[in-house]
């Protein structure tokens, strides 16, 4: 098993950004949470899809973080996408502030050669599910990072998400760089599948 996405998805996630100033073209916005235990890659993810850059060490994140882009999708369709970066360290304190406006998908992220970040999933899933506004999409992304031994195999979270009724993805931050696109299109075909 591969552990990727589906081919809708990787259809979607072929998108244009649109820079400047955009008025009137949005069709659909999506606030979408990055949350796990810290050093797990969230940050990381944010800035591969802002200015595609990886930060080089772990400088852990004290405040939430906001970064927008707006994309237009292979089928035209114009979507400003906005990124929260939840701080591992105070997520339980930012979440509940972050969760009183509607969250249309959150990332619950966890890192392959950690363990723990993989069982905190649990309470974490627990935790945001009081807050949710409405409907919310979730998808679990083991982030591998190549240079590091897994102490967690993909196939555990695949079963895992499973028990859960929720996707799994494994992704390599570092190696592919189409991976964070494919996370932002597989929000936007739940979304377009299922509210449209
Ligand atoms: N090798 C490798 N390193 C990665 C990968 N993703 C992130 N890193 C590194 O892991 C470290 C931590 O990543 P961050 O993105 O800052 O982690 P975070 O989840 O934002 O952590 P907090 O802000 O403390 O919650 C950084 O040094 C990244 O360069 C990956 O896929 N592979
Ligand atoms: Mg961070």
């Amino acid at each position: 098993m591969d552990y990727s996405f589906d081919n809708q998805v990787l259809e979607l996630s072929d998108f244009t950004k649109l820079f400047g100033h955009t008025p009137g073209a949005v069709s659909l916005s999506l606030k979408i949470a990055l949350v796990g235990y810290p050093a797990t890659g969230k940050t990381t993810f944010l800035r591969k899809f802002t200015d595609q850059v990886t930060p080089p060490t772990h400088i852990p994140s004290s405040t939430l973080d906001l970064a927008s882009e707006v994309i237009r999708m292979p089928n035209g369709l114009v979507v400003e996408v906005f990124l929260y970066d939840v701080p591992g360290q105070t997520q339980y304190i930012e979440l509940p502030k972050l969760f009183a406006n509607r969250c249309h998908g959150v990332i619950y992220f966890f890192a392959h050669h950690y363990a723990y970040s993989f069982n905190r999933l649990e309470y974490l899933l627990k935790f945001t599910e009081k807050y949710f506004l409405g409907n919310c999409y979730k998808l679990i992304v083991g982030n591998q990072f190549s240079n590091r031994e897994n102490e967690i195999q993909p196939y555990e979270a695949y079963e895992f998400a499973g028990q859960k009724g929720l996707d799994y993805i494994k992704i390599d931050l570092v190696n592919d760089s189409k991976v964070v696109d494919q996370c932002i299109a597989y929000f936007i075909s739940k979304f377009i599948k299922e509210e449209s």
